[in-house]
């Protein structure tokens, strides 16, 4: 049986401009063979919502690190979770999700309320790459979803174009 690729969202929060941190959770996830969309910074609710409603991802990665991360991340995973489409899709986020305490398990319990699935710190990377390829062993095998290598390549074009 071979696996499928996973079709990973990659995206920042609506406030969060920062970039690199995006650009290597890409890379990481490209590396590890993952098709990725990256959304990139200053994301609008809306538009995450939107893009998850036409690209249907597998996965989606929220990454945040200017300190405002456990709000807009919970209020974008609510946003996200309002369409019982997404129900399945898990959602990871991570990063410096404040700048207090120990931000990220802190803030943990209310953004798993707001229906995110794991909240990872940011030197996790081998954990997220441990639970995408639990995602990714639990997702139909690649024959039946011949189809599926390409919505990224095909997302990738569709955003190039809207620039
Ligand atoms: C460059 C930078 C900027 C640039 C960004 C330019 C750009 N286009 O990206 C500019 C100047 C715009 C900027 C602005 C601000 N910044 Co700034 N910035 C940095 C800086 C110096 C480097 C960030 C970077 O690019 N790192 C390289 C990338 C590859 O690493 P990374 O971001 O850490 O991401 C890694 C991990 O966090 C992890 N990770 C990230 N997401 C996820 C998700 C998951 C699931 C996992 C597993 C891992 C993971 O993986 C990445 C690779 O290891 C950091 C300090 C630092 N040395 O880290 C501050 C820093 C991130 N900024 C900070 C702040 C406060 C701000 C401002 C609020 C400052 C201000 N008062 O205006 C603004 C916010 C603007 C906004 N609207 O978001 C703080 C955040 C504080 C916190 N969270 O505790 C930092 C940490 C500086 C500090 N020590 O105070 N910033």
């Amino acid at each position: 049986m071979t696996l499928r690729r996973l079709h990973v969202l990659v995206t920042g929060t609506s406030s969060d401009a920062h970039t690199w941190n995006l650009m290597y959770l890409q890379l990481a996830l490209e590396e590890a063979g993952h098709d990725v969309t990256n959304l990139g910074p200053c994301v609008p609710d809306g538009l995450l919502t939107e893009t998850c409603v036409r690209l249907r991802p597998d996965t989606l990665v929220i990454s945040s690190v200017n300190g405002h991360g456990h709000t807009d991340a919970a209020r974008a995973a609510a946003a996200v979770r309002y369409d019982p489409r997404h129900d399945a899709m898990p959602i990871i986020v991570g990063g410096l999700l404040g700048t207090a305490g120990d931000p990220n398990a802190d803030h943990t319990p209310a953004l798993e309320a707001a229906g995110v699935t794991a909240v990872l710190e940011k030197d996790d990377l081998p954990k997220l790459m441990r639970l995408l390829a639990e995602i990714r062993a639990a997702a139909p095998a690649a024959a039946a979803t011949a189809a599926a290598a390409t919505p990224a390549a095909a997302a990738g074009r569709e955003l190039e174009g809207a620039r």
